[in-house]
């Protein structure tokens, strides 16, 4: 293959550590660091690597990590094993009663695996390496699939997040720029970020998601939450939520993303974007409810990347690997502008191939039929779209 040329007046970086791609969080667990190694595999075959500034991403500091999280959190992460566990954290042990003492979150959810520590800072170090691309000017859009790890708190691992990248490489952000915006299109709402900047103005964070109260993690993020109540907090109404039922569609989704991005952009002014692309928004998730296709997923990158700003793309869920792979790298091909030139037969050669055997070797197999029929009506829609540019109206700056 000849690969695809370089992106004309802007350039475009990616983030990646492939030991990453070999931690294994347990056989029956929905997180598969292996998805990236058929991202990666989709991306090389089409020869898009030529097009881009590639870097081998570093580990993160303990240093870099502790500018969000707790010390004592970071501390147990680095030190934590499966074998360790029982002896030296008995209160975590499953059935512990009555200790009140430090909890991190380790569960069935996050649970502790060979290797964590060092999955944890090198996703951590490709989202924060990334960033600072874009603040030197190096990069005008930079990728770390890897990243997008929404859920983390400051000490608290939440939703198969341990360390909340986002979060790391949105400070590197503030250090330059004035005002960040934050989208989010993972199915599940990006908790852990609109927790951590909550009280500022100078982040606004935006996630489209499924919401159930009680029975969708992680439950939170009505339409209504927008910030501090207290209204001499520099963060109130900076926290926008999108809360919608099953089924939505690439038409439905593509009309209330741009209703709704279009006028945050115009009204907040945004210096930079961080873009977190969770794949597992798309039809035939294996913990979705959406009914997007791959071409309608990509149309929030590249709506977002039409607006010229520097832009962080990271990933996030995804839980069926073979369209996680397909969505990552056509939005890798928008990112570069290649997208229209991509055959959409997929290039691929043995041994990768076969597993793309489901839905055929194809980058956009039909994604939408009805396992959830759409129960977002353009009425709900509409009113969504209405509230939000309410919302909007108390934004001044
Ligand atoms: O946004 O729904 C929950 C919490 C529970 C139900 C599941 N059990 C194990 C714990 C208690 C209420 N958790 C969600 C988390 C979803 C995180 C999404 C992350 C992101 O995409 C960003 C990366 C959840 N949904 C499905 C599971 N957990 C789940 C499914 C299957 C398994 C296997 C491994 C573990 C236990 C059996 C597990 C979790
Ligand atoms: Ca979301
Ligand atoms: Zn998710």
């Amino acid at each position: 293959r000849n690969g695809i040329s370089r992106p004309k007046g802007y350039t475009v970086s990616w983030h990646a550590n492939p030991e990453v791609e070999k931690h294994h969080f347990g056989m029956a667990h929905p997180m598969k660091p292996w998805r990236l190694t058929l991202t990666k595999e989709i991306v090389m075959a089409y020869g898009m690597h030529t097009a881009m500034d590639t870097h081998l991403s570093r580990a993160a500091t303990v240093e870099e990590l502790v500018e969000f999280h707790k010390e004592d959190y970071i501390d147990f992460l680095s030190s934590v094993t499966p074998q360790n566990l029982a002896t030296n954290y008995p209160w975590l042990k499953p059935g512990a009663v009555g200790y009140s003492g430090p909890f991190f979150g380790v569960g069935e959810d996050c649970p502790i695996f060979d290797g964590l520590f060092e999955y944890c800072s090198l996703y951590a170090g490709a989202s924060i390496d990334a960033a600072r691309k874009l603040t030197s000017h190096q990069s005008d859009i930079a990728i770390n699939w890897s990243g997008g790890l929404h859920h983390a708190k400051k000490a608290e691992a939440s939703g198969f997040c341990y360390i909340n990248d986002i979060v790391l490489a949105i400070l590197q952000l503030l250090r330059h720029h004035p005002r960040v915006l934050y989208i989010d299109i993972d199915v599940h709402h990006g908790d852990g970020v609109e927790q951590a900047f909550w009280s500022t103005d100078r982040v606004l964070t935006l996630s489209f998601h499924k919401y159930d109260k009680e029975t969708f993690f992680p439950g939170t993020g009505p339409l209504d939450d927008t910030g501090p109540t207290h209204p001499d907090n520099p963060g109130a109404h900076h926290s926008l939520n999108v809360p919608l039922n099953d089924g939505i569609d690439d038409v439905s989704y593509q009309w209330l993303f741009e209703s709704v991005v279009g006028p945050c952009i115009d009204t907040y002014r945004p210096t930079a974007i961080v873009l977190q692309c969770g794949a597992d928004s798309l039809g035939h998730d294996r913990l979705g409810c959406f009914n997007l296709n791959i071409q309608g997923h990509g149309s929030c990158v590249s709506y977002v990347k039409s607006f010229k700003i520097p832009l962080l793309v990271v990933g996030g869920g995804g839980y069926t690997p073979r369209n996680v792979a397909r969505a990552w790298a056509h939005e890798t091909s928008i990112c570069i502008g290649a997208d229209k030139d991509l055959d959409p037969t997929l290039p691929l050669h043995t041994p990768f191939r076969h597993h793309f055997a489901e839905e055929g070797p194809t980058l956009f197999p039909p994604l939408h039929a009805t396992r959830f029929e759409n129960k977002n009506p353009r009425t709900y829609l509409e009113s969504i779209v209405t509230a939000i540019r309410e919302q909007l109206r108390y934004m001044h700056g």
